[in-house]
């Protein structure tokens, strides 16, 4: 991949931070927009804006037909054989919050089990916790083992008759680590369980095959694929979303509407309730667009290489820990340097121009299992290059002689 002609179509990357050239190394919280989506959000209000889905008028139509286009891109992006089944939401959050609530309060009952894993984000850990509670069902956690994988002794042990949910993440946000999500959902389902999949770590990494991994629910963030912030995704097998409740209700949602009842639209629009986020939907389609263009498995060969780069070199430090796997990662890299902190750290890197995320990452399970109060990640995506790799490691090496 050509990284600088790349580069050159993110503005944001000519901003200086702190005064320094951007080194922009937190892509796992969000990536960064190039011109392409930012000018179709900006085209859309300038040219075609229009109600969604309750217009007649021309403007309307055309507005229409860009949200029903992003969701046929959508669809093809990640192998749904139907776009009913995408749901837009707005993120990942709420998708998982969708399942765990409409699903679960009709599904789950005393004793039934959901599981999850211990390397799971607060947004796949908070909605079951909620809804077993409500529902009188048990909450429990797959292991992972020492080096950052999943226990799948664990996994298959903990798959008893009464587990009725498995959510799991493909890919973990701190420890990098990639889940063998096919032989999980055949051993999910020789069982009765469904899958659901939070697939914010990869869809921005690797290709996406929801029919090839069988998994019944995956939901993913636009903000984190170069995409908007506000819009996220919800993919369900037809069959379960058409027994589903609405989550929530409201208008666009409904077939019919009494004084006392209601009925409820087909799929997917029986889930999205009110005026829909019609500007982010439509960047999102703009994003995929240039992910298309570069190509999902270029993306993923370049990010694999600078993350092998940037572990060999972190490596090499004295006195670091990093966390998760040595091989089958995602880009991202988590660490804690020996007597330091790693929140002064990351604070030091800021005045040098180096953007990371410091922290617990809304993984506390996890940084307790790690049996740590924090870390630093870095995390790599297109834009990043092994320059901007080997000037971190410079300037982390000052920052540990200065702090230590
Ligand atoms: N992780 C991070 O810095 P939302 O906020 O809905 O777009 O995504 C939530 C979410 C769900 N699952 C995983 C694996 C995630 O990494 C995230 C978001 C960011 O790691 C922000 S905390």
């Amino acid at each position: 991949m050509n990284i600088e002609k790349i580069k050159s179509q993110f503005p944001i990357l000519k901003q200086k931070n702190r005064g320094k050239k951007l080194i922009y190394l937190d892509n796992a919280a969000t990536s960064l927009k190039p011109l392409s989506v930012i000018e179709a959000e900006s085209d859309f209000y300038k040219n075609y804006y229009g109600s969604v889905h309750r217009s007649v008028y021309e403007l309307g139509e055309k507005a229409t037909n860009a949200f029903e286009g992003a969701r046929n891109k959508v669809a093809k992006f990640i192998g749904s054989k139907d776009s009913s089944s995408i749901i837009f939401t707005k993120g990942a959050t709420e998708a998982i919050n969708l399942v765990a609530d409409a699903w679960g309060f009709s599904n789950l009952g005393k004793d039934d089990i959901v599981l999850i894993t211990e390397m799971e984000h607060h947004a796949n850990i908070v909605p079951w916790q909620v809804i077993t509670k409500r529902t009188g069902a048990k909450l429990d956690y797959i292991s992972i083992k020492e080096d950052g994988t999943l226990d799948m002794e664990s996994l298959k042990n903990k798959l008893t008759d009464k587990v009725k949910m498995l959510s799991i993440t493909q890919a973990s946000n701190v420890l990098g680590t990639i889940n063998p999500l096919k032989e999980i959902t055949y051993l999910a389902h020789q069982n009765n369980t469904l899958v659901m999949v939070d697939g914010c770590q990869s869809t921005p990494h690797f290709k996406i095959d929801v029919q090839e991994l069988d998994c019944d629910f995956f939901a993913f963030s636009g903000h984190k694929m170069l995409g908007p912030t506000g819009v996220g995704v919800l993919y369900g097998k037809q069959d379960l979303l058409e027994e589903m409740e609405p989550y929530q209700t409201g208008g666009g949602m409904i077939k019919e509407v009494g004084l006392q009842e209601s009925t409820w639209n087909d799929i997917p629009y029986k889930f999205e309730a009110g005026s829909p986020n019609s500007s982010q939907v439509i960047g999102l389609s703009y994003a995929i667009d240039f992910i298309n263009e570069l190509g999902i498995n270029e993306i993923t060969k370049h990010t694999e290489m600078i993350s092998e780069y940037a572990f060999k070199e972190l490596s090499k430090i004295d006195g670091i820990t990093i966390y998760g796997p040595s091989q089958n990662r995602i880009s991202i890299v988590s660490f804690n340097i020996d007597g330091i902190h790693s929140g002064d750290i990351a604070q030091m890197l800021d005045y040098e121009g180096i953007t990371m995320r410091s922290g617990r990452h809304c993984c506390s399970p996890l940084m307790d299992k790690l049996d740590i109060s924090s870390c630093l990640r870095l995390s790599l995506y297109i834009y990043n290059d092994s320059s901007e790799i080997d000037l971190f490691i410079e300037k982390l090496n000052a920052t540990i002689t200065t702090l230590s």
